[in-house]
C-alpha cells in the first residue's frame, strides 16, 4: 500500500492543531489560558510603538489576549477568511460589526426572517441612529436586483434562518450584492464552517453566536467575525475598543478552542439525529408541516445540498392544532428539554412565538414568514432511540386536532 499523498490538513485536523505547537513554550499539549487584562511593556517606546501599531504585542485585553488570539487564528482559518474577532456574544458580533461599518443614511437590506434580536437591533437599534432598513425576501435573489438602492451598504441574512429554515443563495445574492456595491453579512450560526463557507461562496463576512455549536455545551456566551483583515482591524479598534467593549473573556475562548475539536464529529450527531426525528415527524397525522433541509420533499432540497455539506441540527415543524396543540406537546416532552438557544449536547425545544421571536409583534411575525405555531428543536447528540420515544410520547398526550377545529382525546 502506498503513503497516502500530503495534502492541505482537513476541517477536523485543523480545528484540533491550527496554530498551535505543543513543543513550543512548556509543551503543554493544550494552549496556556492566560489571564490578564494588562501587558507589560519593556519600554515606553515600545509601549507607544504597539499603541501606534508599529510594532507586534499585546497591550490591554479589550483589543487582544493569546488565547483569544488563538482562538480568532484558528476560526479565520475553519472559515477560510484572512482574520477573525471573537466577541462576547452572537449579539456582539454583529452589532459590533454593523456599528463600525454603517452610518446615518446608509441601507441594510436583509431577509424577511432573522433571529429575534438581531431584527430588534436593526430595527430599534440602527434604525434609530438613521439607517435605514429594509427586509425583504430574499430566498428569491432577483428581489435583491429589484430593491437595491444607491445607499444600500450591507446585505445580511442567515442561512438557514432562525427559526423557519429558508434557505437563501449566498453565491447568487453575493454576485447581485456586489454588483451594487453593496458587502455581504452571512449569520451562519446554524451551519458553524464545517456544514457551509459563506466566504468561499462570495460573501464578505461571517457572524457567529458561537454560543451554540462552536462552544457546543451550553456553557457560554460568545460570538465570531470572520472577514477581511483590514475591516477586522477596524472592527476590533472602532467597534469593539470605543464602541460596543463586547470583548469575549479569555477563559471563554479557551472552552471554545476545546469545543472545536469536536465541532465535525458533534455535526454529524446532531444531523443524524434532526434528520431521524425530521422524518419521524413528517410521517406523524398529527404534524401538519416539518422543515428540515435533509427531507426529500424539503421545497429548497437542491440548494442545501449544493450550499451545506450536511442538512445540520435544526428542524422546525407545527402540529395540526397549531399554537395550543404545539403547547401541550412541549409540556409533555420529559427528556427533550424546554430551552431557548441551539448547539448543545441536550434536544432541545422552543416555541419562537413566544419566545426567541417575542420581540416582533404579532404582526411583524406574520409579515416576517414565522408562524405562530412553529415549534423549533435543536438536536442534541443523545440516542435516537430515545428522542423518538419521547417525541411520540408527547404526542401522544398532545389532543388530536380535528378537522372542525375542535380536539379529540
Ligand atoms: C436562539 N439565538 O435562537 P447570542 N444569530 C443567530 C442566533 O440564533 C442567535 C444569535 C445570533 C438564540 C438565543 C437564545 C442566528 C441566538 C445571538 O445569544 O448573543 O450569542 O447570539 O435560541
Amino acid at each position: 500500500m502506498s503513503n497516502p499523498k500530503p495534502s492541505a490538513p482537513g476541517f477536523a485536523t485543523r480545528a484540533i492543531h491550527h496554530a498551535y505547537d505543543p513543543y513550543a513554550g512548556e509543551g503543554a499539549l493544550n494552549p496556556p489560558l492566560y489571564l490578564s487584562s494588562t501587558y507589560a511593556f519593556p519600554t515606553v517606546e515600545e509601549g507607544a510603538a504597539r499603541f501606534a501599531g508599529e510594532q507586534p504585542g499585546f497591550i490591554y485585553s479589550r483589543v487582544g489576549n493569546p488565547t483569544t488570539a488563538l482562538l480568532e487564528a484558528r476560526l479565520a482559518n475553519l472559515e477560510g477568511g484572512e482574520a477573525a474577532l471573537v466577541t462576547a456574544s452572537g449579539m456582539g458580533a454583529t452589532t459590533s460589526l454593523l456599528w463600525t461599518l454603517l452610518a446615518p443614511g446608509d441601507e441594510v437590506i436583509a431577509d424577511k426572517t432573522l433571529y429575534g434580536c438581531t431584527f430588534g437591533f436593526f430595527n430599534h437599534g440602527l434604525a434609530k441612529f438613521g439607517v435605514r432598513i429594509t427586509h425583504i425576501d430574499l430566498t428569491d435573489p432577483e428581489n435583491l436586483a429589484r430593491a437595491m438602492t444607491a445607499n444600500t451598504k450591507i446585505v445580511f441574512f442567515e442561512s438557514p434562518a432562525n427559526p423557519n429554515m429558508r434557505l437563501i443563495d449566498i453565491a447568487a445574492i453575493a454576485e447581485l450584492a456586489h454588483r451594487g456595491g453593496a458587502r455581504v453579512v452571512v449569520d451562519s450560526t446554524y451551519c458553524t464552517p464545517y456544514l457551509q463557507q459563506p466566504l468561499a461562496l462570495g460573501a464578505d463576512f461571517v457572524v457567529h453566536s458561537a454560543t451554540k455549536y462552536l462552544g457546543g455545551h451550553g456553557d457560554l456566551l460568545a460570538g465570531a467575525i470572520v472577514g477581511p483583515k483590514e475591516d477586522i482591524d477596524h472592527v476590533r479598534f472602532r467597534g469593539v475598543k470605543d464602541m460596543t467593549g463586547a470583548v469575549l473573556s479569555s477563559q471563554d475562548a479557551f472552552l471554545i478552542l476545546r469545543g472545536l475539536k469536536t465541532l465535525a464529529l458533534r455535526m454529524h450527531r446532531h444531523s443524524e439525529n434532526a434528520l431521524g426525528i425530521a422524518r419521524y415527524l413528517a410521517a406523524h397525522p398529527q404534524v401538519a408541516v416539518c422543515h428540515y433541509p435533509g427531507l426529500d420533499d424539503f421545497p429548497q432540497r437542491e440548494l442545501a445540498e449544493r450550499q451545506m455539506k450536511l442538512p445540520g441540527g435544526m428542524l422546525a415543524f407545527e402540529l395540526k392544532g397549531g399554537v395550543e396543540a404545539g403547547r401541550r406537546f412541549m409540556n409533555a416532552l420529559r427528556l427533550i428539554t424546554r430551552a431557548v438557544s441551539l448547539g448543545d449536547a441536550e434536544t432541545l425545544a422552543q416555541h419562537p412565538a413566544s419566545m426567541t421571536h417575542s420581540f416582533y409583534t404579532q404582526e411583524e411575525r406574520e409579515a416576517h414568514l414565522i408562524s405562530e405555531g412553529l415549534v423549533r428543536i435543536s438536536a442534541g447528540l443523545e440516542d435516537l432511540d430515545d428522542l423518538l420515544a419521547d417525541i411520540a410520547q408527547a404526542l401522544d398526550a398532545t389532543p388530536k386536532h380535528s378537522p372542525g377545529g375542535d380536539y379529540c382525546y
